[in-house]
């Protein structure tokens, strides 16, 4: 039916009371993308809703329509008229058919799968039989509750519901969230402030922001939730701390997410007052599953445990002689007789590799480990998988180990939380590169093996399998940036189903959260789109993995942070070439870990991609990509594509001004502003290394030359010393300027650089590049002539607290008159350990229509 043909009926009438009302929580998942605002158009529902049955996630789902039809009702033009007589029926297939025994209710209907179908016509009259019935039908209890959120999403991506007839379920069973989350409140690689679970070492009081978490995850089908750091405190299944995290399994229940933990293996030695920990030790067997019937006892549908293990200095099985296998198995074994699993992490390498061996290779660990004990996993156990054999680099090739278990389930571990990817301060919708790997064809046995079918448990007939992210949602608006939950939700959206279309998820999400006109969904999800290869081409392309400060804080630029010690993030860039030759003909042979199909691809320098040339192939910087452009020109030419392509988004953004709610949209305009600057350090950063490792000229002449860009070493400086700059790439030319020296305090009172003038004179904006550390709030001010044109506050929060590449931010002063001979002046007024520290200004003309735009 078509909308316009709604309007012949008088429709859609009784809004009933909600049935509850909204935890009294500042953190609600409202604010994420549950919001129910809807298109702002015509549909047709029955306000109504009626569940058969009374378990407790069929009354959430129930809960969950009424309210979401109230708001969506409210926001939406409806016709109301008392004349029109339905329901939205809410109830397990059993249920449905034993209340209409006349319906064609599904009989095969898949676990957690559901049904929605409408019968009766759209606009019955009053007293008359043929009311109109939506019907939600869940294969279990779970499907009711995945059903109502599906159908509140087509609602409020403006379907049509009249004539519905759908039908779905997930594609893997195993649909979770880990949590880094440490008892002390702090959170692994978050970025969005302390622990929903935890604070001081106990559960926190206050569960209802747990609560809120879990009906996000329910809305796009999650299932379970693991909820501590994997570097696992072991005190946390004590029985004190048991008590406590029982009462976040209780908060998460009803919305059918089922609490997981991750535990250290040497629990039995660390708590349970054992001399060993030894997994084939009959006690430490017997502690294990006293430990288990202990928590059952409390947490009835606990879901499992997660386990690092011999890896990163985490103890396991090895300090025994033992296999990993031996250690799942164990845990597999207390969990297996109340239907808990394990998921046992293949994430275990050396880090202290020896970086001069030309054949150690930290991506061929995981194969190398795991894949000899395909088969010896007990039936409970799934291994998890990072995604690529290295750890959520921007881009990775899959995980060879997807392909080399038959005889054991498998599930992919993915990060929400952007580790490596910008940590949220950049936006980089993740979908795109999720879906790759999802598809990616393994062609196990010479035939199509595309991951998603191993994950499902087809290729290899598996029970078990699914997809993990590591989320990171914490107390700052779930995960700090506003467009950044499009990756929680891609992640459940995905994991549900891997068919569908990033673009489709991001235009999906968009209309919820921002509720916007079409076309301006449609620029956010383009802006979504371009994110991630934006991001990949100003910090690590061709394969080069996310070139950043792998042993610190994994954020900005630090080239060389990778080579030289045993973490095995290597690139390999000396004077001559770049890459890491993983080939089995001359280097470490990881590219023999996959099938012989894409062993072959990977092998030869012939079809190896681009995109991933230099994850497999050490080359010379001259050498041609397919592309027809030299390696070096492709990073000179990346790095400031992308950068742009930053800079583009800042306008995309501009340009919805007025059609989002300005909090909302002051708050996302100042965080891409933020990240075409830094999408500048990272591109400065990377083609200076190059350019003086390899001497290679730019074609297009711009390494090495900056127009308008007046250094700060260069400058008079009153106060300020100029400072050798580590790493050297992370600062204009090497070097800046610092108003006293961090971490201790800072006594100065203020420092200045000045310059004179000597270009055209016209209006030009000024992008001040300084940088803003974490302990104290530094204050700049910018002068011409003495006079005041801007001053701010360097009051963020990057990590490091020493200026480099982490916290190089830049501050724009825009539309300022310049003529030759004017003294240009930045003033910095250090703060605790802020030491005011300064890179360089640039003088940027104005284009004639001012984009805003960063680059020069
Ligand atoms: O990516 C690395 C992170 C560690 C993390 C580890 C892992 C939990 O830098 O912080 O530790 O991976 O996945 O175990």
């Amino acid at each position: 039916m078509t909308r316009s043909r709604i309007g012949f009926f008088k429709i859609c009438v009784i809004v009933a009371a909600l049935t509850g009302s909204v935890a009294a929580s500042a953190q609600t998942a409202d604010q994420a993308w549950l919001r129910y605002r809807g298109p702002g158009g015509r549909w047709l529902v029955p306000l109504r809703v009626h569940a058969l049955g009374n378990g407790p996630l069929e009354t959430s789902a129930a809960f969950e329509l009424q309210r979401g039809i109230d708001h969506l009702s409210r926001a939406s033009v409806l016709w109301r008229s008392s004349a029109f007589e339905g329901e939205t029926i809410v109830g397990t297939v059993d249920e449905v058919r034993h209340a209409f025994p006349n319906l064609p209710v599904p009989s095969d209907l898949q676990p957690e799968g559901y049904w929605l179908s409408w019968f009766g016509s759209a606009g019955s009259l009053k007293g008359s039989e043929d009311k109109a019935q939506l019907i939600v039908a869940g294969a279990d209890d779970r499907g009711v509750l995945y059903g109502a959120f599906a159908l509140l999403r087509q609602m409020a991506t403006g379907s049509d519901l009249y004539g519905i007839n759908l039908r779905s379920h997930p594609a893997f069973p195993i649909r979770w969230v880990d949590e880094w989350d440490n008892p002390d409140g702090s959170i692994e690689r978050g970025y969005a402030g302390r622990s929903i679970f935890f604070e001081g070492g106990n559960v926190r009081e206050d569960l209802a922001p747990v609560a809120e978490y879990a009906r996000l995850l329910a809305s796009v089908g999650i299932n379970g939730c693991n909820v501590n750091n994997v570097n696992a405190a072991a005190q946390l299944i004590d029985s004190g701390h048991l008590q406590q995290l029982a009462r976040v399994a209780s908060a998460m229940r009803p919305w059918g997410v089922r609490m997981a933990l991750s535990v250290d293996i040497a629990s039995p030695q660390k708590i349970g007052g054992l001399a060993t920990f030894d997994p084939l030790d009959p006690a430490v067997k017997a502690w294990w599953a006293a430990k288990v019937e202990e928590i059952y006892a409390l947490i009835p549908d606990f879901a499992g445990f997660t386990v690092k293990a011999d890896s990163e200095g985490q103890p396991g099985p090895a300090s025994y002689g033992r296999t990993p296998a031996d250690a799942a198995n164990l845990l597999a074994g207390a969990l297996q007789p109340h239907g808990g699993i394990v998921l046992y992490r293949a994430f275990v390498y050396n880090h202290h590799a020896d970086w001069r061996d030309p054949k150690a290779d930290r991506a061929r660990a995981a194969y190398d480990i795991f894949q000899p004990l395909d088969g010896k996993f007990a039936a409970n156990v799934v291994l998890q998988i990072k995604e690529g054999p290295i750890d959520f680099q921007a881009r990775e090739p899959v995980s060879p180990l997807f392909a080399g278990l038959r005889e054991t389930s498998s599930a992919m571990e993915l990060q929400v939380t952007q580790e490596y990817t910008g940590q949220q301060r950049h936006l980089v919708y993740l979908a795109p590169m999720w879906k790759q790997v999802l598809d990616f064809d393994l062609h196990v046995d010479g035939k199509s093996t595309p991951v998603k079918e191993i994950l499902a448990g087809h290729a290899f007939y598996r029970p078990l399998g699914g997809m993990v992210a590591v989320s990171g949602v914490g107390r700052d608006a779930w995960l700090g940036s506003p467009l950044a939950l499009a990756n929680l939700y891609a992640f459940g959206r995905l994991a549900w189903n891997p068919g569908l279309a990033p673009d489709q998820i991001a235009a999906e999400w968009t209309e919820q959260t921002l509720g916007i006109d079409p076309r301006g969904f449609a620029t956010v999800q383009k802006m979504l789109m371009q994110s991630w290869p934006a991001y990949e081409n100003y910090t690590g392309p061709l394969g080069m993995q996310t070139l950043t400060d792998i042993v610190g804080s994994h954020y900005g630029p630090g080239i060389e942070s990778s080579e030289n010690n045993g973490w095995g993030q290597w690139h390999r860039a000396d004077k001559n070439g770049v890459g890491m030759d993983r080939t089995v003909a001359t280097g470490t042979g990881y590219a023999g870990q996959y099938p012989p199909e894409v062993a072959k691809v990977y092998e030869s320098l012939e079809t190896c991609p681009d995109e991933l040339l230099l994850f497999f192939h050490h080359v010379p910087y001259t050498r041609r990509l397919h592309s027809g452009k030299t390696v070096i020109q492709h990073i000179y030419d990346s790095h400031y594509d992308g950068a742009a392509q930053a800079a583009t988004l800042v306008d995309e953004w501009a340009s919805l001004q007025g059609r989002i709610e300005p909090k909302l949209f002051a708050d996302v305009a100042a965080r891409l502003e933020y990240q075409a600057g830094h999408a500048i350090v990272w591109r400065d950063a990377i083609v200076q290394y190059f350019f003086k490792l390899s001497g290679i000229a730019d074609e297009q002449g711009r390494a090495g030359h900056y127009p308008g860009r007046l250094e700060a070493e260069e400058a008079r400086l009153t106060g300020y010393k100029v400072i050798n700059f580590t790493p050297w790439e992370d600062a204009s030319g090497g070097k800046a300027v610092t108003c006293g020296d961090p971490p201790e305090k800072v006594t100065q009172q203020s420092c200045s650089a000045e310059w004179t003038y000597s270009g055209k004179a016209g209006r030009y904006n000024i992008a001040v590049q300084y940088f803003d550390l974490q302990d104290g709030t530094a204050h700049f001010a910018f002068k011409v002539n003495g006079l005041a044109a801007a001053d701010w506050a360097a009051d963020a929060a990057l990590p490091s607290k020493r200026p480099n590449g982490d916290n190089s931010t830049r501050h724009t002063v825009r539309g300022v008159e310049l003529k030759p001979g004017d003294a240009l002046r930045v003033e910095g007024a250090p703060d605790g350990a802020d030491p005011a520290a300064l890179d360089y200004i640039e003088v940027i003309p104005v284009a004639e229509k001012d984009s805003g735009k960063n680059v020069n």
